[in-house]
């Protein structure tokens, strides 16, 4: 059974109208995204978008591959724009064209008993901070999860889950240092599976996409993980920190490669000029991007929504 990540995340403003709420959402997706819609817009922004003006397009491309859309993106954005004929309003065109690139809304399959969800990527891109949000967030609205800390590298991260476990009132499984992390994985779907929890979310320590070993290692906690359960695992996502820009492209092409990843998430879009990462990726690749970080604060982790990223990414500058 499917369900959509907003659903399952809920929506943790107090507002009552959904509207309302939308809309404050919406406010702070966009200053979120400002340093990012600042890097596209201020190229595009500068005169009014003549379609017959090649120097005008040429504008637009250089404009979209600065803000880390990516190549190929670009060029298929191009295409559907120069396709529509007439443009109009190139912000308001553009971010139709992004949301359609972009797809529908991101969902977990939660039909299983537990889910598993396998939390994989580069150092430091924000993988335990998310979990740790994802958790509290899925506490809030009723599901029951186990935190596996398969990141037996450093102490100090077993540390850092086991103080978002306890915050989030969410079952903690960890192992000495030093120890198979895929034992570890193992270990937190028996329990899982013996408790009955909804949830199991596997954290893992940060690794290059070069380290051949290690993306090896990972490649065994995925194995492991998939012979214990049936399906499992159901959603391994990759998180990626948008200040890096079109490196994120490369880590997920090898992170995919060595560990099938079904989704990523995005993190630390407040401070990153390069949101346009995501519309690289989720084209190039053709991996959707579920969930978006953007600060250190709870809700800070929300639902992906092509729509309202499209327009917040394209808003003009004065809204
Ligand atoms: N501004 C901002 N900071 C974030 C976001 N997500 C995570 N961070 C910060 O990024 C830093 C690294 O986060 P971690 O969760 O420890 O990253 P990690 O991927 O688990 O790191 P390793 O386990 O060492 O690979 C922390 O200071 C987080 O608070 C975000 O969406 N926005
Ligand atoms: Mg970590």
């Amino acid at each position: 059974m499917a369900r959509s990540w907003s659903e399952l995340l809920g929506d943790d403003d107090a507002r009552p109208e959904p509207e309302e709420r939308r809309s404050g959402m919406f406010s702070r997706l966009r200053d979120s995204l400002s340093k990012s819609r600042r890097a596209l817009t201020d190229e595009l922004a500068s005169a009014a978008f003549d379609p017959g003006d090649d120097l005008a397009w040429e504008r637009l491309e250089e404009a979209l591959i600065r803000a880390d859309v990516g190549v190929r993106a670009t060029a298929e954005l191009v295409r559907r724009l120069e396709a529509r004929g007439q443009i109009g309003d190139l912000n308001a065109a553009l971010a139709q064209e992004v949301a359609a690139m972009l797809g529908d809304p991101p969902t977990l399959n939660v039909g299983a008993r537990p889910t598993v969800v396998l939390v994989v990527g580069v150092n430091g891109t924000g993988k335990t901070t998310t979990i740790g949000k994802l958790a509290e967030r899925l506490r809030q609205h009723g599901h029951e999860v186990v935190l596996a800390a398969a990141d037996t590298f450093r102490a100090a991260a077993e540390e850092q889950l086991d103080i978002w476990a306890k915050r989030a009132n969410a079952r903690f499984v960890g192992a000495e240092r030093g120890a198979d992390p895929a034992s570890v994985a193992y270990d937190a779907i028996e329990t899982a599976s013996r408790d009955g929890a909804d949830v199991v979310i596997v954290d893992t320590a940060g690794r290059l996409h070069t380290q051949t070993n290690l993306m090896d290692e990972l490649a065994k906690v995925r194995r492991v993980i998939a012979n214990k359960l049936d399906g499992a695992p159901h959603e391994t996502l990759l998180v990626v920190d948008a200040t890096t820009g079109q490196n994120g492209v490369q880590q997920a092409r090898l992170f995919g490669e060595a560990v099938g990843v079904t989704g990523v998430a995005l993190t630390k879009l407040d401070g990153s000029a390069k949101g346009g990462i995501a519309i690289a990726i989720s084209y190039e690749l053709n991996l959707p991007v579920k969930l978006i970080g953007v600060g250190e604060q709870l809700d800070d982790l929300r639902p992906f929504d092509a729509d309202d990223f499209a327009r917040a990414l394209l808003a003009p500058v004065s809204q």
